[in-house]
């Protein structure tokens, strides 16, 4: 059976924990404790190390699902979780004050995971907030980085539909980025 480890990242609040639980055919493990900061996310409770959920696509592709904690107080688990991952699905909730800023800023902070591996970003509280557009997270990436293009959705963690096609899409990223890992490196090795 082929596996995918994913991981889901980005700020407190952005709906990580819920975007699991929405695709998770398993009961998710979540480690959630009470929420002292109601500044930054006004919810009762926020994830101190991770969730873990689980889903299958079709007879033999099983994808594992880790959320990270939002808090940067608990960036080591970031850093465990990014080692096994070798996709990332980046969300930022659309109502914070600069959520395209933000998103440079955690693009960054996974920069192992986002060279080696695939991204795609979901665009959350659209509801809540409706801007900045995709069009200006578009801009902002390809500014960024002019020479890759990162996918950017709009969805809703508590929608399972919205959160499968994300998913799907970075599965997807992942299974490209493989083959052109293994025929990159099947070439080097023709040639040396
Ligand atoms: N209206 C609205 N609410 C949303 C949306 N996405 C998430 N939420 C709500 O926002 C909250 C997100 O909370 P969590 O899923 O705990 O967020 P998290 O990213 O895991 O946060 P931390 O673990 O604290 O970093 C939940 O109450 C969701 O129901 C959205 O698109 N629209
Ligand atoms: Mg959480």
């Amino acid at each position: 059976m082929a596996e995918h480890v994913i991981l889901f990242a980005g700020p407190m609040g952005a709906g990580k924990t819920t975007a699991i639980r929405s695709l998770s055919e398993i009961d998710v493990v979540s480690t959630e404790a009470a929420n002292t900061d109601r500044a930054q996310a006004d919810k009762d409770t926020t994830t101190v190390a991770l969730d873990y959920g689980e889903l299958t696509l079709g007879p033999d592709e099983k994808v594992r699902l880790y959320g990270a904690p939002g808090q940067k107080r608990f960036d080591f688990m970031w850093t465990v979780l990014a080692e096994r991952a070798k996709g990332l699905l980046l969300l930022v909730n659309n109502d914070l004050p600069d959520p395209i800023a933000k998103v440079i800023e955690y693009l960054g902070e996974f920069e192992a995971l986002v060279a080696g591996g695939a991204v795609v970003i979901g665009v959350t509280r659209s509801d809540v907030a409706p801007t900045p557009d995709l069009g200006a997270y578009a801009d902002a990436l390809a500014q960024w980085h002019p020479d890759r293009t990162i996918p950017v959705f709009t969805a809703d963690p508590r929608s399972t539909d919205h959160m499968r096609t994300l998913l799907l899409t970075l599965v997807a990223s992942v299974e490209a980025a493989e083959i052109i890992a293994s025929a990159t490196s099947d070439a080097s090795e023709t040639a040396a």
